[in-house]
């Protein structure tokens, strides 16, 4: 990078007077009203874990920080769902929805026969405005990347990234990140890349962008073979067609360390580097974090002040859009770490 490019990027991170940057965090209070009681695990039924609190306690912990800004979202309008998903979807989203009493849940009952591919994500009345409300968050922390901040942080809550072009599932129902980067190129051939860092693999992000050259997809994941969606995430999954060479999957064993981590990471910023994207898009998920009653793995609260830190020596235009996350306190620490990471980082 040329010292008068490394200039312009300098100056798009708003600072305080003391040069110490600042970031918008942006949070619908409307995520309040998505409230998935049940799912069916193995047999029983369990308390659904997307609960309000995942996102309620992580606010409160961020909006504690200097330089923080939690922000309101705007409405967006739900046409932008149809620059990831079909139709089709929505319609049947819209039937089911519309069909529900206020105090119902929707569960398909036999697997691949409907549109949501577990019994973990219940459609309720409220499932189609809520999920686009979540919609709404990232393209609004989208929109202040764009318009300038180098970095944005979207609490997005329902998450996104299980969610296909026609089909939902692990609690996600519309594509959060997905959208986003197809807002972003608009009608042209933008590059962006998806980094995803929740512990389940980005099935419904991979599979968008699978024959994709312009979206470079890469997940740090617990080891499919042992893992939801255990469906998908192996290392030979590397993209097709024209998107050939432009997925990357790095699977990693139960329990795995910051170390190894950080290291895995290392080399998934290296074939991001390379690519060169023009946004970076992160999809975190703090589902990785030793105290996650869902996740496997073993990271503690100051590994993602590392794992921040890591990311932005790419000096890349970042919007960070939340996912998993089940131990709400556990959640929050990390995800206050990892800000401080990205607050401490001003080159
Ligand atoms: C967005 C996101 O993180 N979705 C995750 C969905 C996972 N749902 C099913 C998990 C089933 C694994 N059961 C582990 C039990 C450990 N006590
Ligand atoms: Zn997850």
């Amino acid at each position: 990078m040329t010292n008068a490019t490394l200039r312009v990027k300098l100056d798009s991170i708003r600072c305080n007077e003391e040069g110490d940057m600042l970031m918008n965090v942006f949070c619908h209070n409307r995520h309040l009203l998505h409230l998935p009681r049940r799912e069916l695990e193995d047999g029983e039924w369990v308390e659904n874990p997307d609960k309000p609190d995942r996102i309620e306690l992580l606010k409160q912990s961020l909006s504690e920080l200097d330089g923080i800004e939690i922000v309101h979202p705007r409405d967006f309008d739900e046409s932008t769902l149809l620059l990831v998903h079909d139709s089709e979807y929505l319609g049947w989203m819209r039937m089911r929805c519309d069909a529900l009493a206020p105090d119902k849940e929707y569960f398909p009952e036999v697997f691949g026969y409907d549109r949501m591919f577990d019994t973990g994500t219940p459609l309720m009345k409220n499932s189609l405005s809520a999920a686009l409300d979540s919609v709404s968050t990232a393209l609004s922390a989208l929109e202040d990347v764009v318009n300038g901040n180098r970095v944005a942080y979207a609490l997005s809550r329902p998450p996104g990234h299980h969610a296909s072009k026609g089909i939902g599932g692990g609690y996600c129902y519309f594509n959060n990140a997905a959208i986003a980067a197809r807002y972003f190129q608009g009608t042209t051939a933008a590059r962006v890349s998806i980094l995803d860092l929740d512990f389940h693999h980005f099935n419904g992000t991979q599979d968008i962008f699978y024959d994709d050259p312009t979206v470079f997809c890469v997940s740090l994941h617990g080891d499919p073979k042992v893992h939801y969606p255990w469906i998908s995430g192996f290392e030979k999954e590397t993209g097709e067609g024209e998107g050939k060479g432009y997925t990357m999957n790095i699977p990693l064993p139960t329990g795995t360390e910051g170390k190894e981590y950080k290291e895995a990471l290392e080399r998934a910023l290296l074939a991001i580097e390379n690519f060169g994207p023009e946004l970076l898009i992160i999809s975190l998920g703090t589902d990785t974090h030793a105290e996650d009653p869902i996740g496997a793995f073993s990271l503690v609260d100051e590994d993602y002040e590392d794992v921040a830190m890591l990311i932005m020596s790419l000096n890349l235009e970042t919007l960070i859009v939340h996912e998993g996350g089940y131990n709400p306190q556990a959640s929050a620490r990390a995800a206050t770490r990892f800000v401080k990471g990205v607050l401490a980082s001003t080159g």
